[in-house]
């Protein structure tokens, strides 16, 4: 088998954003550009030689062809070994356990998240180390470094394998075992949660749809909720994932997920209904005729931790990205736990992780997770809100109540400007950056601000210093405005403004999110000059 170098020249555009390099499928189809990127990692990483690497994706569009080009790649470098989904198909959680149950060198999960795909949508790739955890900065950066130097990469010649076919598969001298994917995570989950008390609730007649939005965890959800927990055949809907995702957007969140809330907000609503994203690592849990935030499940789960057996009287503590809201600090401060505050990604969290600092960390973008692998997991955060409710048989809707009325309510809401001019959006930062330094001090309306800044990160168990991580602005009642720019886009710039206000007098429990956060609402987008900049009117999403 002969290894051919092939001579290649940089891109000026392959560097990783908040989650891996994402791109139109029509950029990655350019004529090395996908090789120059998987040779940068192996340019740059080191132990596949000798440990196995895990490679994977979501199913979308490119994802059959891209894998073909990897393991080419990968054996033509020297890795040895390869554990390959079946069909080319891992959900980013399961990527993430499978690489440190087998002690791998790390993982490459093909996967745009949550972007729609198909040959006119986006594809990504993105590296996980040895710890299961998306690469820190200084591994992604390296790789970007080596994308910029390129000028050649090494690739077997020989034909594509089969990847439908669980066993042993050859490339060249390396061997690819083509797994299930399913089987060593629902494995995990069983561990973790009490499926005996779950399949209890299930037999006592309550009902749950779970919307896999025709992307990965349609097999996991099928596997561990039908199969395993004994919810009627059904349960489950748009099981299977296709690689356009049956033209869906498979975002779990009110606008995407549509059809799930109005089943939820319905007249033959389930007791509970939840959905999953692209790769298998967002979640979203509903009610019957109720929506929990994302910021409010995460504080629920810490605050109900003890009532899954993987997690009784282990918590130590929680962390949460910048711009979720601060309900989990609620419950740290008065359970006496760790709580830190981290920038957007899921790279944050390792470190703390596997120091042991943390247990549970999450973000408002759908994202909840725990030290039983380094990715948020998405049907993790549905089971554990199972044995929840198993345990406590109310609905969902009085848990989160009784949880306000303990700990008060943090409204919360998510405005998103997508496809915006990239040089207005920047510059909207910029004079907002600018400006923090006024701010401190000023009254607003009936707010009187506290502080400002650009989030900047230092690592406490590294050292290691991220700055420009989005505009705080504190009030001195608790209210926060958060501004960033999304680092995963693929069109323009997407400006994203976080507007939290905390309410602890159970009588104001029930407002409507927008209503109660108006003010503040009007002061964010007065103080950034939105309509002037961007030239838009109201946001694309409001979560
Ligand atoms: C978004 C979210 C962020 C999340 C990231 C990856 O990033 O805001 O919280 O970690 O997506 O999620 P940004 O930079 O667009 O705001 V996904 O589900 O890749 O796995
Ligand atoms: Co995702």
């Amino acid at each position: 088998m002969s290894v051919e170098t092939i001579a290649s020249q940089p891109f000026q555009d392959q560097k990783p954003g908040t989650s891996g390099l994402r791109k139109k499928v029509r950029v990655f189809e350019q004529p090395h550009y996908l090789e120059n990127f998987v040779q940068s990692i192996f340019d740059t990483q080191k132990g596949y030689q000798d440990a196995p690497l895990v490679v994977g994706g979501d199913g979308r569009y490119y994802n059959r062809q891209a894998i073909q080009t990897i393991l080419r790649i990968a054996a033509a470098n020297g890795c040895g070994r390869v554990l390959l989904g079946r069909g080319g198909i891992f959900s980013t959680p399961a990527v993430s356990h499978m690489i440190r149950k087998h002690g791998a060198c790390g993982g490459i999960i093909l996967s745009a998240s949550h972007n729609p795909g198909g040959p006119d949508e986006d594809f990504g790739i993105k590296f996980n180390t040895p710890n299961g955890g998306p690469a820190a900065e200084k591994v992604t950066e390296a790789i970007y470094t080596a994308t910029r130097h390129i000028n050649r990469y090494h690739m077997l010649d020989t034909p594509d394998i089969d990847l439908d076919q669980i066993g042993i598969a050859l490339v060249g001298d390396m061997r690819v075992e083509i797994v299930d994917s399913v089987c060593d995570y629902a494995d995990l989950m069983e561990q973790l949660f009490d499926f005996d008390r779950i399949r209890a609730l299930f037999q006592s007649g309550f009902r749950m749809r779970f919307d896999a939005m025709h992307a990965v965890t349609g097999p996991y959800a099928r596997e561990i909720i039908e199969n395993r927990l004994g919810a009627p055949q059904g349960t489950v809907v748009n099981g299977i994932p296709l690689e356009d995702f049956g033209h869906g957007h498979p975002d779990p969140n009110l606008v995407y997920a549509k059809e799930l809330a109005d089943h939820l907000f319905g007249p033959d609503a389930p007791d509970f209904g939840a959905a999953s994203d692209g790769d298998g690592d967002r979640n979203m849990v509903l009610g019957r005729h109720f929506f929990v935030t994302p910021s409010d499940s995460l504080a629920l789960i810490l605050a109900n931790a003890d009532l899954a057996p993987g997690y009784r009287s282990r918590v130590t503590g929680v962390a949460r990205s910048m711009p979720t809201s601060q309900a989990a600090d609620r419950v740290a401060a008065k359970l006496g736990l760790n709580c830190y505050e981290t920038p957007t990604g899921w790279k944050f969290f390792g470190n703390l992780l596997d120091a042991g600092k943390i247990t549970l960390c999450g973000e408002e973008s759908f994202g909840t997770g725990s030290d039983h692998v380094r990715e948020k997991d998405g049907l993790w955060a549905v089971l554990f809100w199972l044995n929840i409710l198993a345990e406590r048989r109310r609905s969902v809707a009085e848990i989160v109540r009784e949880h306000w009325q303990n700990y008060g309510r943090n409204y919360y809401t998510r405005h998103d400007y997508e496809a915006v001019d990239s040089s207005a959006a920047n510059g909207l930062i910029d004079a907002l950056r600018a400006a923090c330094a006024t701010l401190p001090g000023r009254r607003l309306g009936s707010y009187t601000v506290e502080y400002a800044d650009d989030f900047r990160y230092l690592d406490p168990i590294d050292d290691s210093v991220s700055e420009k991580q989005g505009i705080r602005i504190g009030f001195e009642d608790g209210s926060r405005i958060v501004y960033r720019l999304s680092g995963t886009g693929t069109e323009g710039a997407t400006l994203r403004i976080y507007i939290e206000a905390y309410e602890a007098d159970p009588a104001k429990h029930d407002l409507d999110t927008q209503q109660a956060l108006a003010e503040l609402i009007g002061i964010a987008d007065g103080l950034a000059g939105i309509r002037e900049r961007t030239g838009r009117n109201e946001p694309t999403v409001i979560t």
